[in-house]
């Protein structure tokens, strides 16, 4: 009798307490839906660490805004409701000034440049910065390059930009740079933005290809210029209460799995490009080049001086501006 209940004991055990223990599902945000390169990669992400511990971590999605805007998420992720969120970085640009470094207008000489400089000690800086705000900066992906779009006209010279309505993500240097090209800026949720264009609150946007073909902004804003403003990465970030919770182990783990989801998302990124670009001009958009970009680099000069201006954030630039 006894032996039986003992017996019942252990397998009851056996059978619960390794799940009740170890298993955690970490809930991840993203405003792209399913599909979307970024919300794969995540998804590859969750695969790694699942394998890397035995199942004893997972990642479960909701992509497609289903806990909200980025920035709805964001704060979610401060206060540990979500746990890994991918956001454009722009949206932490008003909280932890050193992620308007990579923004900053033409800083990158060519996307190996970038990649040299997000994956290396001033990358790593700039994820570190975000500690005392409650987030855990894991890894950054690449977004391409950001060029303008609007329902209006083509984009040649910063002059054209004079008086449109342009819809900038939520952020002041973001703001500043449509101010100093002549156009009235917009903050807007990328959500909110094909409604803006088709009801005319805004006249343009910027993006880049697959997300001005994904959110299907190019049905409404036919002209698209190729200026290369900005080669704007994404970021994944952890909730530092769900950090906090990790052993140093699963940490270096979860570390791994995200940086790893970079590579990942390098390899799907060209294709989507390439699709997204075949699908814009398949509608028959106008897409152009622009014949001086210097001119908008000199136009959006003083972005650097007004938001990099510290020592330390000035330093920064120096840094990225001197990686080979
Ligand atoms: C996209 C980015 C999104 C979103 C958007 C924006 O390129 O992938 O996360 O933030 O830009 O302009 O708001």
């Amino acid at each position: 009798m006894y032996r039986l209940f003992l017996a019942a004991a252990v397998s009851l055990m056996a059978g619960f307490a390794p799940l009740a223990a170890a298993d955690l599902v970490l809930r991840a945000a993203d405003t792209h839906p399913y599909g979307y390169p970024t919300v794969r990669s995540v998804q590859h992400m969750g695969e790694l660490l699942e394998k890397s511990t035995e199942g004893r971590i997972r990642i479960s999605m909701y992509p497609g805004r289903q806990l909200g805007e980025e920035w709805d998420t964001l704060e979610q992720t401060v206060f540990g409701a979500v746990d890994i969120n991918r956001v454009f970085l722009a949206a932490l640009q008003n909280v932890a000034p050193e992620t308007i470094i990579p923004s900053l207008p033409f800083l990158f000489r060519s996307e190996e440049h970038r990649d040299r400089v997000l994956y290396g000690p001033v990358g790593d800086e700039i994820l570190a910065s975000l500690e005392p705000y409650g987030l855990v900066g894991l890894t950054f992906y690449e977004s391409g390059s950001r060029n303008f779009y609007n329902t209006r006209r083509p984009i040649l010279t910063p002059a054209d930009l004079q008086g449109l309505r342009i819809r900038v993500p939520n952020s002041d240097m973001n703001v500043a740079m449509i101010e100093l090209l002549g156009g009235n800026a917009t903050p807007m949720e990328l959500g909110q933005v094909y409604e803006g264009l088709r009801n005319g609150t805004v006249d343009g946007a910027e993006n880049n290809w697959p997300s001005y073909a994904d959110t299907r902004h190019f049905e409404v804003a036919p002209f698209y210029s190729l200026t290369g403003h900005s080669m704007t990465p994404e970021i994944l970030v952890i909730s530092k209460l769900t950090w906090d919770k990790l052993s140093p182990e699963d940490q270096k783990r979860v570390r791994e799995a995200a940086r790893e989801s970079a590579r990942y998302m390098s390899t799907l990124w060209k294709a989507q490009v390439q699709e997204a670009r075949e699908r814009v001009e398949g509608a028959g958009n106008k897409i152009n080049d622009v014949p001086d970009r210097d001119a908008f680099r000199r136009a959006l000069q003083p972005l650097y001086e007004r938001f990099a201006g510290t020592p330390r954030l000035a330093d920064l630039v120096r840094r990225a501006e001197e990686t080979e």
